[in-house]
């Protein structure tokens, strides 16, 4: 797996981060060394797949990146007549997706789309999938996005949503926000290397509290939402139709 380390040299200026062909060469590796949890996310997102995966119907998995949530997913499925259909705006990341897909051996099709989750038509769905995606949506549009999510699903239906999340008490914020950071150190980045991601990350991921999102996916007419797994600041939400 290739190794992170595209902020290890000191950059004169730190450019927006966006999910190009050096990240998207690296990223097994950078969003496990980054993100405490991903690696029991992913297979819980199988888990939850399985139960709430319904015959014929569409999962969709949107920001699937290099497709470990999507090929969760494919896994999970259990019933005649699904397929599951991948999202995301990054060409880089897509055309690896397809040959990540291409090599998996499990049976549902798979599409593959380049473009922005905020422009898609969603039908039938019986489980649609954020895996720390909304965090990169403008805000303005997270609403309508889940709102539009929620219209496609079928009753019974499950959204997954993971992401970053901020805290209300300051004092909590500083304290999960230093034991992401320390999470990181010791997974080998160094402090330059965190300091230059999080430049690169501002005002391109936009952090929300439980509250906001619970509130967000209630608000959108889901029956249940609430928080199934948390990790210091990263956290991940089920919502039943
Ligand atoms: C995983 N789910 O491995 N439209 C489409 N895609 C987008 C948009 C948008 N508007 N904005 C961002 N993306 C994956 C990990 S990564 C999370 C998801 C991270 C895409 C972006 O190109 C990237 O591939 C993905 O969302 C977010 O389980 O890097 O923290």
């Amino acid at each position: 797996m290739a190794r992170d380390n595209i902020y290890a040299n000191p950059h004169d200026a730190v450019d927006a981060f966006a999910f190009d062909e050096a990240v998207t060469r690296v990223f097994p590796d950078m969003i496990k060394r980054s993100v405490p949890g991903y690696n029991l996310i992913i297979p819980m997102i199988g888990v939850i797949t399985e139960q709430y995966a319904q015959a014929n119907s569409t999962l969709y998995d949107l920001g699937c990146s290099l497709g470990a949530s999507l090929l969760a997913m494919r896994h999970g499925v259990k019933h005649d007549g699904c397929k599951v259909v991948g999202i995301d705006n990054s060409q880089a990341m897509i055309e690896r997706c397809r040959s990540y897909v291409d090599i998996d051996n499990a049976k549902v099709p798979v599409e593959l789309y380049e473009g922005d989750v905020t422009e898609f038509e969603y039908q039938n769905a019986s489980v649609i999938t954020l895996n720390f995606t909304l965090q990169f949506i403008d805000q303005d549009k997270r609403l309508d996005l889940i709102q539009s999510l929620y219209d496609a699903l079928l009753p019974g239906g499950a959204l997954i949503l993971s992401e970053k999340i901020c805290f209300d008490n300051a004092k909590e914020q500083e304290i999960q926000q230093e034991l992401h950071w320390d999470f990181k150190r010791a997974n080998g980045y160094s402090d330059l290397e965190i300091s230059q991601k999080r430049s690169a990350l501002e005002n391109v991921l936009v952090p929300e509290s439980q509250t906001q999102q619970i509130e967000r996916l209630k608000g959108a007419g889901f029956r249940e939402a609430f928080q199934w797994y948390q990790c210091f600041n990263f956290s991940s939400f089920i919502a039943v139709k």
